[in-house]
């Protein structure tokens, strides 16, 4: 698994929270100290993680927090985006304009992985159907042509070199030349990894990239190098804008934390990681994904959304409202509309594990009739909306007249409503409850505190 340890250190520091009967300042606390161990441990910079974690504290305590979104919830989604934030967020692909050879340039420090990610690129790229060519144009290293040409086999593209080349830079353009030509999509260019040091490696690069001219440079960075991998991202940054970054070696390595976020903190893009030595051992950088399968939950993009759509609820003022013991037709739709929109909190629950379920049905009738009920209460006074007890048989009649439905309908709406208004009633007794029920939810509650 990508980063195990980390990841499962994390996993684990999130776990408790969801666990402890109580979010409060100390559980709080107490996971920002399990974060900033499991974060130091995979080699990430001292000053960011305390940045960090501080961060997630502050916010975890003093965020005004939406009705419908608990304080565990909002924790989680605190340490997700704060982690995310450190790799840098956005995902951006690498360049591929259609029309023109794309020419990328690999270039890296002695062993990072360059030859053996050209062979996975070669394959995820041509797998999308894109024409692809690899370059041979290492000519330091005795294997480099044999590996490349392997490689080039495995991943079912055509190669180019010559086994007894001495000038890289010819041998580079001789082999985008020959792809052009041959009208490939993708040209990618095989250096050597002749340095130790960045200054001689940038030198090269510059060297072969006036040459060749790519649309992109690509930098193999190691990930055991941990936050030392940033020393590299840095020069390289500084001394192209055309560079993205590919981090190799991320498969069970401890440091692989440290490397993806000092590298991050450059602000050169990351987006490749390699995971293992086989051909398909690459992904595509995703941060967001990235963390969400750190922290070791399945859909952390979807409970994000939701998240966030419960935050965008134009609803805190009924909220309070509701709590206060007041609830009126009128306040029932917005909260269906609010909830049609939302999809249901309650599957944001059941993906942190607390075992919350809204009955499917009751769900569905409030949706299913939103429509009709709009109509309904169009031909409703303002009287009737506020006190729905007002409502007797001869107004139901009226009020379906002019909603052009039958009686039936308007009781239906009435008997959700009384419904409702009952359920938010017995919450309130049970529990000075911060959650907004409703008529499309809080039946079960989740064991212990919130
Ligand atoms: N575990 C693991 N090993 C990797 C990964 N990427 C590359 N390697 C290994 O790292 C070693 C060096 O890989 P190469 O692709 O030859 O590196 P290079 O940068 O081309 O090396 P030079 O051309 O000599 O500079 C090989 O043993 C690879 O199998 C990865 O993502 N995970
Ligand atoms: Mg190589």
């Amino acid at each position: 698994m990508v980063l195990g340890k980390l990841g499962s250190a994390l996993h684990a520091a999130v776990q408790k929270l969801l666990r402890s009967p109580l979010v409060d300042e100390k559980s709080v606390k107490e996971l920002v100290k399990d974060l900033q161990r499991a974060l130091l441990q995979a080699d990430v910079n001292v000053r960011l993680v305390m940045e960090l974690t501080k961060r997630i504290e502050e916010r975890s305590l003093k965020d005004e927090i939406a009705p419908g979104v608990s304080r565990r919830e909002y924790v989680i989604k605190v340490v997700y985006e704060e982690l995310t934030a450190i790799l840098g967020e956005k995902s951006v692909p690498l360049t591929l304009k259609a029309g023109k050879p794309n020419v990328y340039l690999v270039v890296g420090i002695q062993g990072s992985g360059k030859t053996t990610t050209i062979g996975k690129l070669a394959k995820l790229i041509k797998k999308k159907g894109h024409r692809v060519g690899v370059v041979a144009a290492d000519t330091f290293r005795p294997g480099a042509y044999d590996q490349l040409h392997q490689l080039a086999e495995q991943a079912d593209v055509p190669f180019f070199g010559e086994p007894k080349a001495k000038d890289s830079v010819k041998i580079a353009q001789k082999g985008v030349k020959h792809f052009t030509s041959e009208k490939a999509e993708v040209i990618i260019v095989d250096t050597s990894g002749r340095h130790k040091e960045e200054k001689g490696l940038i030198r090269e690069m510059q060297q072969i990239a006036k040459a060749i001219k790519p649309t992109e440079i690509i930098l193999v960075v190691d990930g055991t190098l941990g936050q030392q991998a940033a020393v590299q991202a840095a020069a390289f940054h500084a001394a192209t804008p055309i560079g993205s970054i590919i981090v190799t070696k991320l498969d069970g390595s401890a440091r692989g934390g440290g490397a993806l976020s000092a590298v991050a903190a450059t602000g050169a893009p990351i987006k490749y990681i390699g995971t293992g030595e086989k051909i398909d051992a690459i992904e595509q950088f995703v941060p967001t994904k990235f963390v969400g399968q750190l922290l070791g939950m399945a859909d952390f993009e979807a409970l994000l959304q939701r998240v966030k759509d419960a935050e965008a609820m134009p609803e805190k003022e009924l909220a309070k409202a509701i709590m206060s013991g007041r609830f009126t037709l009128k306040d029932m739709m917005a909260q269906v509309e609010a909830m049609g929109k939302v999809g249901s909190l309650s599957k944001i629950l059941s993906m942190l594990g607390l075992g919350y379920k809204v009955p499917k049905e009751m769900q569905q009738t409030a949706t299913e009739n939103l429509e009709k009920w709009k109509v309904i209460m169009k031909s409703m006074t303002e009287e009737e909306m506020e006190t729905p007890k007002c409502i007797h048989r001869s107004r139901t009649d009226r009020i379906a007249r002019g909603a052009g439905c039958q009686p039936k309908d308007v009781k239906e709406l009435l008997r959700q409503y009384s419904q409702s208004k009952r359920l938010i009633k017995s919450l309130r007794k049970r529990r000075g409850g911060m959650r907004l029920p409703g008529m499309l939810g809080g039946q079960q509650l989740p064991k212990g505190g919130r």
